[in-house]
């Protein structure tokens, strides 16, 4: 089983800690790659780590991920409440799935309830803010380390 794990983030999230941080906090992408990637030394793992505004990207990277990944951290973002394209490439991926929210969807409005993406996800992390990638990895971790027993 790869320790490789690609977490893969959707759109605006470029923006993160300028956009809306009273929702989403301060906290930038470039800071939660830091701290990925950092954990990801500790739990011996490898990251791809990506953001796209672009459907195709996303889904692009989950068939790149397919070829060489043990797991995928998914933040789809809107494309979350949209997107059958990223729920059928994920669903070409066998590997453990964790889908992260930053803000709890379950909180705000109606529309953002409903996940395509939680058809496919082994596991679902919303409203624990960034800290939300580190639980997600730390999750895949431990089930690249249960099926490698
Ligand atoms: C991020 C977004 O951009 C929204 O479209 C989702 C998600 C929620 C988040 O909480 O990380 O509805």
């Amino acid at each position: 089983m790869s320790r490789l794990v690609y977490v893969l983030n959707g759109p605006n999230l470029n923006l993160l800690g300028k956009r809306q941080p009273h929702i989403y906090g301060h906290v930038t992408l470039a800071d939660v790659e830091a701290e990925c990637r950092e954990l990801a030394g500790e739990l011996k793992l490898d990251l791809r780590f990506h953001q796209s505004n672009r459907e195709y990207e996303i889904i692009d990277w989950i068939h790149a991920a397919r070829e060489e990944a043990g797991g995928i951290v998914i933040n789809p973002a809107a494309f979350t409440h949209t997107s059958v394209a990223i729920l059928d490439a994920l669903n070409t991926f066998e590997p453990p799935v964790v889908e992260v929210h930053i803000s709890n969807v379950h909180k705000r409005e109606a529309f953002r309830h409903h996940s395509y993406v939680s058809l496919r996800a082994d596991g679902v992390i919303a409203g624990f803010g960034t800290q939300g990638y580190s639980l997600a990895l730390q999750r895949v971790a431990r089930l690249i380390d249960e099926k490698a027993a």
